[in-house]
């Protein structure tokens, strides 16, 4: 069955511009349409922003404890959708179904932490230096927030920016990626019919990449945008970045990463080679969190490749209904980027992990693929063994399932190596010692960093976030996102009935510093 999707501006289903028709499909067949989508230009984006300020004041003072009610109710309603909506992430994306319910689980717990931060919300009270005089703190919503993100996690990722901002009393522009409209549809409704959302405190837009760019600057030339949040390629993101910043405010910016794993001596081989599949191949290595390269110590390198290669030989690819670890590409584009990636192979490489390369066709086939490989985008896992420091595939995020394997002597090198692509979102540890878990997280300049876990698979309420060329330190998730949907306001009252002046009339005690004990 396929829907019909648009942009919705303060509850209103608006028809985008003549002509600007798309379908999506589904990746694992693509005669499928999953949506059929009309487009919004610029100025759908802007008359968006302008429904959400029209509709933030009034959402700011229903009080937070019954927006967080709201949010309870979103997570309720999630839930009780929690099949449906994972199917249709399974059908947009090819994201395989155990994956699609994981991901929607991702929702439900993000409400859950949030809607209790509705009773919370704290500000503070703070003593004076002077009598009579109090100070506090209190948490401002921002006002609107523009939020842009991608495909690959159609809905969580979403949600991460969503509920928080919706929670903290800001309205919301949403434009979803351009290939899982229907998904951002589908999370749309069940946030507005479970919240109970006033029209105009959520929107969203459906627009193409250049237009949504277009009409967010021209929202915040107009004053409409007070917080933008963007989840995409780092070179986007430093496009958004740089026009926030314009307009002198900061960006929540997550964006790629070329996440290490580091093999030590003491690791558990075979723990390893299984997070090394999950999170190299799972969601067929279209995670931001997807790992880029292992850094394996020479002692157990042989050892390490050989049972990696085994394993990632034996993995089951294809229909993302069945159990496999990894079904298509998430659309056609990222298979022609992918395309490109493979020409980074240098005859120095060893390329391992299936018996040929590139797309899987009937013609190129995968042992034990499940489906037909001709009806989607379906590609070989790659693991590259023997990357060096200078090459592109080293140095770059390769967004799709192919993994660098590369070697160090002491652990300084793998940290040096492990930081020296300039990332810096997630990284993965192996080892039995305490003394190189220790060394490793104080050197490694990733924002996560997983011990004895995979580099995908982060909990929804730690903070999640990136440095360098992931990000530019935003946090999203748990408590640490509302510092970006809110500002702190400090307020001082004096009520002793006199100017009392603020470092000036201060009482000073007369302390004798001299002061020694008598032996
Ligand atoms: C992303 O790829 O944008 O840690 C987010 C993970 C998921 C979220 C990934 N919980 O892999």
């Amino acid at each position: 069955m396929s829907r019909n999707v648009a942009s919705i501006i303060a509850g209103t289903p608006v028809e985008g511009v003549a002509g600007a028709r798309i379908t999506s499909t589904n990746p694992a067949r693509t005669s499928e349409i999953v949506a059929d989508v009309s487009l919004g230009d610029a100025s759908t984006f802007v008359a968006a922003t302008r429904a959400a300020r029209r509709a933030q004041p009034a959402w700011a003072d229903v009080p937070a404890p019954v927006r967080g009610r709201a949010i309870a109710h979103i997570g309720r309603v999630v839930e009780a959708n929690a099949e449906s909506l994972a199917r249709l992430v399974t059908r947009e994306i090819g994201k395989p179904y155990a994956e699609a319910l994981g991901e929607v689980r991702e929702i439900v717990d993000t409400c859950d932490f949030f809607l209790g931060e509705g009773r919370r919300l704290y500000g503070q009270t703070v003593p004076s230096e002077m009598p009579d005089k109090q100070l506090f703190t209190f948490r401002n919503p921002v006002g609107v927030v523009s939020v842009i993100t991608a495909g690959n996690f159609p809905v969580a990722v979403p949600s991460w920016y969503l509920i928080p901002a919706l929670l903290c009393g800001n309205a919301v522009v949403w434009k979803p990626a351009d290939y899982s409209p229907a998904c951002g549809a589908a999370l749309f409704d069940l946030l507005v019919h479970g919240g109970g959302l006033p029209d105009g405190v959520l929107n969203l837009v459906l627009a193409d990449g250049e237009a949504t760019f277009a009409g967010l600057e021209r929202a915040l030339e107009e004053g409409f945008v007070d917080k933008v949040g963007f989840t995409g390629s780092s070179a986007v993101g430093s496009r958004i970045g740089e026009l926030a910043g314009r307009h002198l405010q900061s960006a929540c910016l997550e964006l790629g990463g070329k996440n290490p794993m580091v093999v030590t001596p003491s690791a558990e081989l075979d723990l390893a080679v299984e997070a090394a599949l999950f999170s190299g191949f799972g969601t067929a290595g279209q995670r931001c969190t997807s790992l880029g390269t292992v850094i394996v110590h020479e002692s157990v390198h042989h050892d390490f490749i050989a049972r990696f290669d085994k394993a990632t030989r034996q993995a089951t690819i294809g229909d993302p209904f069945s159990d496999v670890v990894f079904g298509p590409m998430l659309d056609e584009k990222f298979a022609q980027r992918f395309e490109g990636f493979l020409g980074w192979i240098q005859p120095h490489h060893s390329v391992l992990g299936s018996t040929t390369t590139g797309r899987i066709t009937a013609a190129n086939p995968r042992e034990g693929f499940v489906g037909d490989p001709d009806a989607g985008i379906f590609y070989h896992p790659m693991i590259v063994d023997g990357v060096r420091e200078d090459d592109a595939i080293f140095l770059n995020e390769t967004f799709g399932p192919i993994v660098g394997v590369t070697t160090y002597r002491d652990l300084g090198e793998a940290i040096r190596l492990a930081n020296a692509p300039g990332y810096g979102l997630s990284s993965s540890i192996y080892t039995s010692e305490p003394a190189e878990v220790f060394a490793f997280r104080r050197g490694i300049s990733a924002g996560m960093v997983s011990v004895n876990n995979s580099t995908s698979g982060a909990e929804a309420h730690l903070p999640f976030g990136g440095n360098g060329k992931s990000g530019n330190g935003s946090r999203q998730s748990g408590l640490w996102v509302l510092d970006q949907f809110t500002r702190w306001q400090s307020m001082n009252w004096d009520y002793s009935g006199r100017l009392q002046k603020a470092q000036m009339d201060v009482t000073e005690l007369t302390p004798d510093e001299s002061f020694r004990l008598a032996d």
